[in-house]
């Protein structure tokens, strides 16, 4: 990686954080809330997890060994080869309370997770996880008994103790404590109304991202000297984890509770150990379920109009988006400036250690921040959770550089690493990604006129956009500057390949988000990007909105008023972007239609021997021209509400969403007409088409939502809008219950030609909008 020069203790550049006060050290953060959201299921990326919101943390967790044809297999990390029918929070409020429900193979685990603070508990209370094991005998091969395994570990590597003793364990439920400075003195408890055996293994290591496999080593071991399946009941000196585990004929249940500050207040520790366990864990979750029951009819089924499974997947949805919340703490790599340019990836740089709070788009693919999928993310949590919501935008925000950049995809500390491939890891300072941050925020800022908040919400909302004006300047700014086009109001994702690769059919715009969604088949400084234009739109549009109502002494709404109406002046739009023939909008570049991909004898690299490669072939030379792709590209104007409610545009707009042989589909819009001369390609010989065809859950929101808008404004069209509002609306809704009943999960996308979900699941990022969708919640503007 990059070195200094010595003597020159200044940062580069890319790595100097924003110069501002930071938004997380507001008060609003601070005291009770901190403390409130100090525990939780911040471990996305395994079964179940618990983990503290400080860098190096207490975590624990849960393993089981589940059984296929057969044979063992340790459960722990979620991963799409366990083949596990269905996981995920079917219920889960963010703070307090969650149940998970796990089936593996004819294994069916339930977790349920209860936090409390009462006199007595350390810094950030007490909570407690009940763990259920049911099996259903598949065959005679299949034994009773069922192996979960439950560890507590220390990231700071502070020692563990074991509990009392083991012969004792029966009486005393302890299974282990130990100290540390933030929570003082901690027990670790299990108590149980069923027969159970415990074994253990402490180990000393810093590599808790491995445990599964020291685990699955230590119990072969064990198999193969003794012929038994027990962890050893040994320990390194001074372990950093305590790993437990319960055998038990199922059914059983297990109930573990975690308490705080014991080494004040000992005596009561045992009372807050009885309340955290047994009946009384029992009742407590039970109430806590009703009311996350009640809170989920009161913002998404006010008028009781769901039906019982939109209700369950509704919930599902909202359960595993909330449930899915991560602690992530570590430093992005970055390619260092001067090669990022170039196509080789140059030397890293380390960003600065950062701490996000944030959701995550999928927990066993990937289980970490993205920045535009976070946008769509709080479009469903800030309607649940306003705080929540501010408190993972302002970590966002405070990723912020000093050049209003924020990197793209965020993997810090070893295990966000340890599952991202290296040609992936690097985030370029060149590249964005859309600032759907903006939806939120202008939700809220309409939502402030509207009086929609408590007297108390709306003054930290007020205090969070004073402290983050500056930064969301730097952050419009940043777009302004650097993704501007030649044309004045244009603007392109940069960072496009400039040289033209050869192996690509179409060279991908992954910043855009929409990655292989096809754009002029030549990159140049000439294009314009329609997407990024009308984001563009919605970042000025919210940044006048912000500084005229919320921000106390600034002029800059001035400024903001008048890009917003240069960008939504429709005339404009339609001289750079309408193309009268298709009656459609397009991306503008340099572009030609005949390109395919050739088979050729090609030499990848230097001292590689040549091979048989797809090869792109340019068939017709480029010009600078429309790019006639129609998809959902061509839908951002429509998007962004630009066109008015009386022109005959919108009529074609409504044509080109209505039409099969184009973007209608049973299931929802597809992401690229059938007519495109791009539809179902593969890009390479190794990359299938993803944004080519199949159904997205996000952008099909937002049309949603402007057939929702152009369905209530008068004119010629409102009528017809309606009609396909509702019947957009009841596919995609249908189409989501429907493989969520087949398959037990949310997806990715959804197949335009089946409707099978397809991708990485579970997917419980933005195609949990689908509850939105269900409660016809859209822009509170
Ligand atoms: C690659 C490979 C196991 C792709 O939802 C996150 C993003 C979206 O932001 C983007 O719009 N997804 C969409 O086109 C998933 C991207 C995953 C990239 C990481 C690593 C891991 O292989």
């Amino acid at each position: 990686s990059v070195q200094l020069s010595d003597g020159d203790d200044r940062l580069p550049r890319v790595i100097t954080p924003f110069p501002g006060p930071k938004i997380m050290d507001l008060e609003m953060f601070q005291g009770e809330q901190k403390e409130s959201l100090y525990w939780g299921t911040y471990r996305p990326h395994v079964y179940f997890g618990v983990r503290a919101r400080t860098p190096e943390s207490l975590v624990a967790g849960l393993m089981w060994l589940g059984i296929k044809d057969g044979r063992y297999f340790m459960r722990h990390i979620c991963q799409d080869a366990d083949d596990l029918q269905t996981y995920g929070w079917t219920k889960h409020n963010g703070r307090d309370y969650g149940h998970q429900v796990l089936i593996d193979h004819g294994l069916t685990l339930t977790t349920s997770f209860l936090k409390s603070k009462v006199n007595g508990s350390g810094y950030g209370g007490d909570w407690a996880v009940q763990v259920g094991v049911q099996s259903e005998k598949i065959s005679e091969d299949v034994p009773d008994a069922a192996h979960v395994f439950f560890y507590i570990a220390d990231e700071g590597q502070n020692a563990i103790s074991l509990g009392r003793s083991v012969s004792e364990l029966y009486e005393k439920s302890l299974l282990a404590y130990g100290s540390r400075a933030d929570v003082g003195g901690w027990e670790l408890h299990l108590k149980s109304m069923d027969n159970f055996e415990v074994h253990h293994v402490g180990l000393k290591t810093p590599h808790i991202h491995n445990l599964s496999d020291l685990v699955q080593g230590i119990l072969g071991l064990q198999v193969r000297n003794f012929g038994h399946l027990e962890l050893p009941d040994t320990s390194d000196d001074s372990p950093n984890i305590l790993v437990y585990q319960i055998t038990a004929r199922a059914p059983f249940k297990a109930d573990i509770a975690f308490v705080t500050g014991t080494d004040i207040d000992d005596d009561r520790a045992e009372e807050r150990v009885d309340s955290l366990t047994g009946t009384s864990l029992t009742s407590q979750l039970h109430k806590k379920e009703n009311e996350f029951d009640d809170k989920f009819r009161k913002i998404f089924n006010p008028s009781e109009k769901l039906d019982s499974e939109s209700l369950e997947v509704g919930k599902a949805a909202v359960g595993n988006l909330l449930g899915g919340i991560g602690y992530f703490y570590g430093q992005s790599k970055i390619l260092f400036p001067q090669s990022s340019e170039h196509q080789s990836d140059g030397d890293s740089i380390l960003y600065w250690p950062a701490e996000l709070y944030t959701a995550v788009p999928s927990r066993p693919f990937f289980p970490r921040g993205f920045l535009w999928d976070e946008g769509f993310h709080q479009l469903l949590i800030w309607r649940w959770d306003t705080h929540i919501s501010m408190d993972i935008i302002g970590h966002w925000l405070d990723l912020m550089n000093i050049d209003g950049w924020i990197p793209r995809e965020q993997i810090l500390g070893a295990e966000a690493l340890s599952k991202v491939p290296e040609e992936f890891v690097n985030q370029r300072p060149s590249n964005g990604n859309p600032p759907t941050l903006f939806l939120v925020l202008q939700d809220l800022v309409c939502g402030m006129a509207r009086n929609k908040f408590s007297v108390a919400e709306s003054m930290d909302i007020s205090a969070f956009f004073e402290r983050s004006f500056g930064r969301l300047e730097a952050w419009f700014q940043w777009f302004n500057t650097t993704q501007s086009g030649k044309h004045k109001s244009s603007y392109y994702w940069h960072g496009r390949k400039e040289s033209q690769t050869i192996f690509e059919l179409n060279p991908k715009t992954l910043s855009s988000g929409l990655d292989d969604y096809p754009r002029a088949s030549h990159p140049t400084d000439e294009e314009r990007h329609l997407d990024l234009r009308c984001w563009m739109l919605l970042a000025a549009d919210c940044m006048h909105s912000i500084s005229e109502q919320l921000v106390k002494e600034n002029q800059s709404w001035k400024a903001y008023k008048e890009t917003a109406k240069l960008l939504s002046d429709f005339d404009l739009l339609n001289e750079m972007h309408f193309d009268k023939d298709h009656g459609a909008y397009f991306d503008y570049g340099n572009h030609t239609e005949r390109v395919r991909l050739r088979r050729q004898l090609v030499q990848k690299s230097g001292n590689q021997q040549p091979s048989l490669e797809l090869v792109r072939e340019v068939v017709e030379e480029p010009v600078t021209r429309l790019v006639p792709h129609l998809g959902y590209i061509s839908l951002f104007p429509f998007i962004s509400k630009i066109i008015p409610s009386k022109s005959w545009i919108l009529e074609k707009q409504l044509n080109l969403i209505s039409n099969t042989s184009t973007l209608w589909t049973k299931f929802g819009l597809r992401s690229l007409s059938k007519t495109s001369s791009m539809y179902m390609k593969r890009n390479t010989e190794h990359d299938p088409p993803y944004w080519r065809g199949p159904i997205w859950m996000n952008i099909n929101y937002l049309i949603l939502s402007s057939l929702h808008h152009y369905s209530k404004e008068e004119g010629p069209y409102r009528e017809r809008a309606e009609t396909i509002y509702n019947e957009l609306r009841g596919n995609l809704i249908s189409n989501v219950i429907k493989n969520y009943k087949q398959t037990g999960y949310l997806w990715e996308q959804y197949d335009q030609k089946k409707g099978s979900g397809k991708g990485a699941h579970p997917f419980t990022g933005w195609t949990s909008l689908v509850v939105l969708i269900m409660a016809e919640s859209y822009s509170e503007c």
